[in-house]
C-alpha cells in the first residue's frame, strides 16, 4: 500500500490588506489566464478542503474498511478532475493504527481492540486540530465508523466547543451500544455512546473524559435497524432521530434542512457524519453492515447541490467505504460525487 504524500504544503496567509490587494490582482490575472490557470490563483478566501483518511477497520465486524482511504487516496486524481478545484481539495495525510492487519490477529481482545481505537483516534484528533489551525476543512475518510470519536473530539477541541458542537449522524445504524449492550462488541457499534461520554474508560479516556457531544444536539437520519437498547438509551437522553421512514416519506433534503435548523438553535459550529451504509446496498455495496430500504444517492446528492454543506459545516466524515465488497466500482463513484457535489458550492 502506497502512503499518500500531501500534494500541497503551508497554504499562503495574508494581512487582510494583503489579502484583498490579492484577490483584486489575482481576479485581474484569473480573467486574463482564465483557461491557462487552474489551480495557483484561484480565490485563497474559500478554506481548502483537507482530506485525511483513516486506515483503521478495527471497529468493524468485517474486515476491509482499513484499506477505503487507501483506494480513495490511491485513486484520489480521478476525484480531483471531477471537482471544480473551488475549494481545491487535496489529499492531506493517511492515518494508519499502530497494528495494521487483523489477520492472525483473531484472538485478539475486545480491550486491545479498544487500545488500538483510543491510539488512532488521538492520532486522528491531534491532526484535525492541526488541520483547523491551518484553516482548512477536514474531509475524513474511513475507516470504520469508531474513528467519529477521534474527529469529532478533533474538532470540539480545535473550536473550543466541548458540549457546543452540533452532530448530524447519516447512518442505517444508530452506533449507541456500550460494552454491555453490544452482542458483538464491535466498536464501530458505540462512537455515540462513547461521544456523549458514556461507555468503557478506556475510550472515554480518548476524549479526555469530556462529554464531547450533548445529546440535544445530535441528530441521527436515516435509521431502521438497532437494538432495543440503543433506542431507550437515545429517547432518554432527547437525542433527535429521523427514522428512514420519515426521511424517505419526506424527503432527505427537507430532514437535513430541518437538522440544520434545529442545531442552529443551539450552536454555529456544526459536523456531518455520513455512514455509507445509510445509502441502499444496490446503490453502496461497498460497505459491511448493508440494511436494506435505504437511501438513494439522488436523494441524497440532490440535498448537497442545494444545501452548502462547506458553508454550514465544519467537518464531514464518510465512513465504512470497503472497496473489496465494491461492485463495478459503484460505490467509490458515489463517494467521488458527493466530494464533486460538496466542493462544488
Ligand atoms: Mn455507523
Amino acid at each position: 500500500m502506497i502512503e499518500q504524500t500531501p500534494k500541497y504544503t503551508n497554504a499562503q496567509t495574508f494581512s487582510h490588506s494583503l489579502f484583498q490587494n490579492f484577490i483584486y490582482i489575482s481576479a485581474k490575472i484569473v480573467k486574463y489566464n482564465k483557461k491557462k490557470s487552474n489551480s495557483s490563483l484561484s480565490n485563497t478566501n474559500f478554506k481548502r478542503l483537507a482530506f485525511i483518511g483513516v486506515a483503521s477497520g478495527w471497529g468493524a465486524q468485517i474486515q476491509g474498511t482499513e484499506d477505503g482511504p487507501l483506494f480513495v487516496g490511491n485513486n484520489f486524481d480521478k476525484i480531483e478532475n471531477m471537482c471544480k478545484k473551488r475549494y481545491k481539495p487535496y489529499w492531506d495525510k493517511t492515518i494508519f493504527p499502530e497494528i495494521r492487519f487483523k489477520k492472525n490477529k483473531k484472538h485478539i481482545t475486545f480491550v486491545e481492540k479498544e487500545h488500538i481505537i483510543a491510539s488512532v483516534c488521538k492520532k486522528l484528533k491531534s491532526h484535525i486540530i492541526y488541520a483547523i489551525g491551518q484553516n482548512r476543512f477536514p474531509i475524513i475518510i474511513g475507516g470504520d465508523h469508531s474513528l467519529a470519536i477521534g474527529t469529532w473530539s478533533g474538532i470540539a477541541h480545535a473550536y473550543n466547543c466541548h458540549q457546543l458542537l452540533g452532530l448530524i449522524w447519516v447512518d442505517a445504524h444508530m452506533d449507541s451500544h456500550t460494552p454491555y449492550t453490544s452482542q458483538s462488541h464491535a466498536i464501530h457499534g458505540m462512537p455515540l455512546t462513547v461521544l456523549m461520554g458514556y461507555g468503557s474508560s478506556i475510550m472515554t479516556k480518548t476524549i479526555e473524559d469530556k462529554k464531547i457531544i450533548n445529546p440535544k444536539h445530535l441528530v441521527l437520519i436515516g435509521v431502521r435497524s438497532f437494538e432495543e437498547e440503543e433506542k431507550l438509551l437515545l429517547e432518554k437522553l432527547g437525542v433527535k432521530v429521523y427514522f428512514i421512514g420519515e426521511v424517505l416519506k419526506n424527503g432527505f433534503k427537507k430532514t437535513l434542512e430541518e437538522s440544520i435548523n434545529y442545531l442552529h438553535k443551539y450552536t454555529n459550529i456544526i459536523g456531518l457524519s455520513l455512514d455509507l451504509d445509510v445509502f441502499d446496498p444496490i446503490h453502496a455495496p461497498g460497505t459491511g453492515s448493508k440494511e436494506p430500504n435505504g437511501l438513494s444517492p439522488d436523494e441524497f446528492l440532490n440535498a448537497i447541490v442545494e444545501i452548502p454543506l462547506i458553508k454550514e459545516l465544519v467537518a464531514i466524515e464518510i465512513m465504512e467505504f470497503n472497496p473489496h465488497l465494491d461492485k463495478d466500482s459503484i460505490t467509490f463513484d458515489l463517494i467521488a460525487n458527493i466530494i464533486k457535489y460538496i466542493s462544488s458550492r
